[in-house]
């Protein structure tokens, strides 16, 4: 199978009947006008004045999906999803009754006062009051999507979990989250991504609950509260909003040093990625699977995106916190809008189920520790493909309710410390945010699997049992519900041995190693990944307020290693400290670094910066290219609206800055438009020594120093030159035509950045 196509189920699962029915219903009110890029906020185009003629509500985007209509206990109902949103083409009361007028309230002639009898307007405003629920106290900034996995076939002997079949396809929703921020803060923050995966199984729902970070800062549930307090804003004056560079996160790690390795991870270019598309996934802890046979193993789940890892530079994320504070979510969903799925293979590292719960010397139940690819190699057990954005994000993006213990037969827990506390705390959390214990049957939360559970009543239930007996055993209800064998496919834990102990709050000898595979990550860093890392320390460390917390976080770093530290000591303006504990030298793992290949270029924003007396055809020519390659041109002018042969403009000089586009192409030399005025705007304030706009001169710049391809051709090439960007320097491309620039910025793509221009003095 090629990964980077969508497979037959994902075609059909965009041929759907939903997808059909909301064609027809859209056909029925008007003509889809299709948008020029994705992003388009209604289905079909507003008209200027306000529609007056009642119709009914406009069906979802094309791109949008519902979760599934079943009942409250998973039986299919055969409704679309569709059938939850609103009906009817009149404004009701929540009870249907149809009214008159929503603009006035009831009052005691035109002057009033309100009169207490009106009853619309107190059911509107009570429900009003009542729209915010409680945000998730770790990530609860969120994005998610409706997607299918579909299984390759090869993981028989490892788990019997039955959607791991071959070719059978089951409905996923993936939320992705940040970790620190409130539900507003920016997407671009250095932090630690969440990656949580729902699959409706046949055999009930599995959640996979991971991170885009293989290990975790503490060792020990019992810590999650410690930790996370003191990433959180402090507590006198709520600062900052959805950062680690503070005195209380400092103070924590540098004290329990068990965190350095998530730490430093969450330093490097990973803690602040390009897109979800291109982050990798882990479920971090060690997880014990079982065959048909019986057998077990142990096994660490992945997920490796098909565009390979990258990320955005420090100086591209502050940006973008500030530019687009959506970045991620908007790339996500005009992704899946564009039709360039995003696409993740699930992958297993399996190793011996042994006594020791040890591999190669790493302990398997520490979850700061992950086992290098290079002795355990990924093996891919299936394709997850997002093809739909939620219809509506409450409904589904926030109310979803994720759980480590959702598990099904063949997937089973291990006795990792940090595991079992999460084992507890997910339906405990969701009580409070959803507002009772039915949240399961919330229409996103459903199973599409039968559910008996005897669980009963309680806030918002929404099933209608029947019978008399939730108990077991029983006779009046005929015995039902009925245990299951194996022979049914019951979930039967694994019957691991627990060894003979003594209670005690204390953790094994093997935990006491903090920095080994710290140091074998830095080690495995390409020398500009290494700068980043020292960027990220200092520029963290230099927030902080106490010089003790400095100090201390750089015995830390000494025993990663003395030279990162001695870098960011310099920083500092503070003496580097010795190593306190011996420098243990772990064989690089290559796998690590996010240099040194290439991946398709799907989705990619491209910039084509114009000069509408320039050369159009070009234009015309390098869009279509773009396209045809998959990813979105966005036209770059001195105004907006179109250009003389007719193409829309999709951004303005005054209104963009390069940090949206992975790449730039210059197509002309574009005076400096009428609006380039330093007094309004002061990305115009350095007055250009040539006839060439100062936002494009800046524009070119920081794609320069971004270390992105950058192509040109015509009176481009002199527009290079005069804004200091050298021709001869790698990734700038310049040639007689727009496809032969095309075609070779292409290239250049694939490596995510053009590498060989940062010039590290690390090696
Ligand atoms: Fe979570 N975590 N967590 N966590 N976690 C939550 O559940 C918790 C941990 C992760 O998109 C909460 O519904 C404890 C590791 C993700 O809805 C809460 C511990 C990993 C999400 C909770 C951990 C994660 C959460 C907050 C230490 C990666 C977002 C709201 C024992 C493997 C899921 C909620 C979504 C959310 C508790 C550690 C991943 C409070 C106690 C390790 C992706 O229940």
């Amino acid at each position: 199978m090629d990964p980077s196509k969508p497979t037959n189920a994902v075609k059909r699962v965009m041929k759907s009947t939903v997808e059909k029915a909301a064609q027809k219903a859209v056909e029925a009110v008007g003509e889809i006008v299709p948008p020029d890029m994705p992003g388009a906020p209604a289905r079909v185009p507003p008209t200027l004045e306000e529609p007056t003629k009642p119709r009914d509500p406009l069906p979802p985007k094309p791109d949008q999906a519902a979760p599934d209509r079943r009942t409250a206990t998973g039986t299919a109902t055969g409704l679309p999803p569709t059938a939850a949103g609103q009906q009817g083409a009149f404004l009701t009361t929540s009870q249907g009754a149809r009214l008159r007028d929503t603009d006035h309230s009831l009052k005691a002639g035109r002057r009033g006062p309100t009169l207490l009898q009106d009853h619309h307007l107190r059911e509107k405003i009570t429900h009003f009051d009542h729209e915010r629920i409680p945000e998730r106290v770790v990530h609860a900034r969120g994005a998610g999507a409706h997607g299918v996995f579909v299984g390759y076939g090869n993981a028989k002997d490892v788990t019997k979990a039955g959607f791991l079949d071959r070719n059978v396809e089951t409905p996923v929703f993936v939320r992705f989250s940040t970790v620190l921020g409130s539900r507003g803060s920016a997407d671009t923050v250095r932090d630690t991504r969440g990656f949580a995966t729902k699959f409706y199984t046949a055999e009930g729902t599995f959640d996979l609950v991971g991170n885009n970070i293989p290990v975790f800062f503490i060792q020990d549930g019992i810590k999650f509260p410690d930790v996370v307090h003191a990433a959180k804003p402090h507590p006198d004056r709520e600062i900052p909003q959805a950062q680690s560079a503070h005195d209380t996160f400092w103070d924590f790690v540098s004290l329990h040093t068990e965190a350095q390795h998530h730490t430093l991870w969450n330093m490097s270019d990973r803690g602040i990625p390009r897109s979800y598309r291109t982050m990798e996934g882990f479920g971090v802890h060690t997880f014990r699977c079982v065959n048909e046979r019986g057998e077990t193993s142990l096994v660490k789940f992945h997920w490796k995106p098909v565009l390979g890892v990258h990320s955005v530079t420090w100086e591209e994320a502050q940006m973008l916190a500030g530019m687009d504070p959506d970045f991620h979510r908007r790339d996500l969903y005009d992704a899946i809008e564009a039709g360039a799925y995003p696409q993740w293979e699930l992958g297993v590292q399996v190793v011996p189920d042994t006594p020791e719960e040890t591999f190669d010397g790493i302990d398997l139940l520490d979850p700061t520790k992950l086992i290098p690819e290079e002795l355990a190699p990924v093996q891919a057990v299936g394709l997850l493909t997002l093809t739909n954005n939620p219809t509506n994000f409450f409904a589904e993006t926030e109310q979803v309710a994720f759980h480590v213990g959702n598990l099904v037969p063949g997937i089973d827990v291990t006795n990792d410390p940090l595991l079992q506390a999460r084992l507890f705390s997910y339906v405990d959390t969701q009580l409070t945010r959803l507002g009772g214990p039915n949240f399961h049957q919330i229409p996103i939360n459903r199973p599409h699997a039968p559910v008996n559970d005897m669980l009963r009543d309680g806030f918002h239930q929404d099933a209608v049992h029947g019978g008399v007996a939730p108990y077991r055993p029983n006779s009046l209800d005929g015995g039902c519900p009925f245990h299951a064998g194996t022979e049914d496919g019951a979930f039967v834990e694994v019957a691991a041995r627990v060894a003979e102990a003594t209670k005690t709050r204390d953790k094994p000898a093997s935990f006491d190693d903090h920095y080994s595979q710290a140091r074998q990550f830095w080690l495995s860093m390409s020398p500009p990944e290494k700068e980043h890392i020292v960027l990220a320390y200092t520029f963290e460390l230099a927030k902080c307020y106490e010089q003790a917390i400095k100090e201390r976080q750089l015995r830390a770093l000494a025993n990663i290693d003395p030279e990162l530290c001695s870098q960011v000591a310099a920083g500092l303006g503070l003496p580097a400290p010795e190593p306190t504990e011996a420098l243990v030298d772990l064989d690089p793992s290559p796998a690590l670094s996010q240099v040194g290949d290439t991946w398709p270029t799907d989705g990619r924003m491209i910039g084509i910066v114009v000069d509408p007396a320039g050369d159009l055809a070009g234009v015309e020519e390098v869009a279509a290219a773009v396209k045809a390659a998959g990813m979105v041109p966005l036209v770059v002018a001195p105004v907006g609206g179109t250009l003389p042969n007719g193409m829309a403009v999709q951004r303005t000089f005054g209104a963009t800055r390069s940090v949206e586009f992975d790449a730039v192409v210059l197509a002309g030399r574009p005076a400096p438009g009428a609006d380039a005025r330093p007094a309004r705007d002061s990305k115009a304030g350095v007055p250009p020594e040539t006839a060439l706009d100062p936002r494009v001169v800046l524009l070119l710049e920081e794609a320069f120093r971004h270390a992105k391809a950058i192509g040109a051709w015509g009176d481009g090439v002199q527009a290079l030159e005069e804004a200091g960007v050298g021709s001869d320097a790698p990734g700038v491309i310049t040639a007689d035509s727009a496809a032969e620039v095309f075609a070779e910025l292409h290239e250049v793509l694939g490596a995510h950045r053009v590498w060989e221009r940062f010039t590290p003095a690390l090696v």
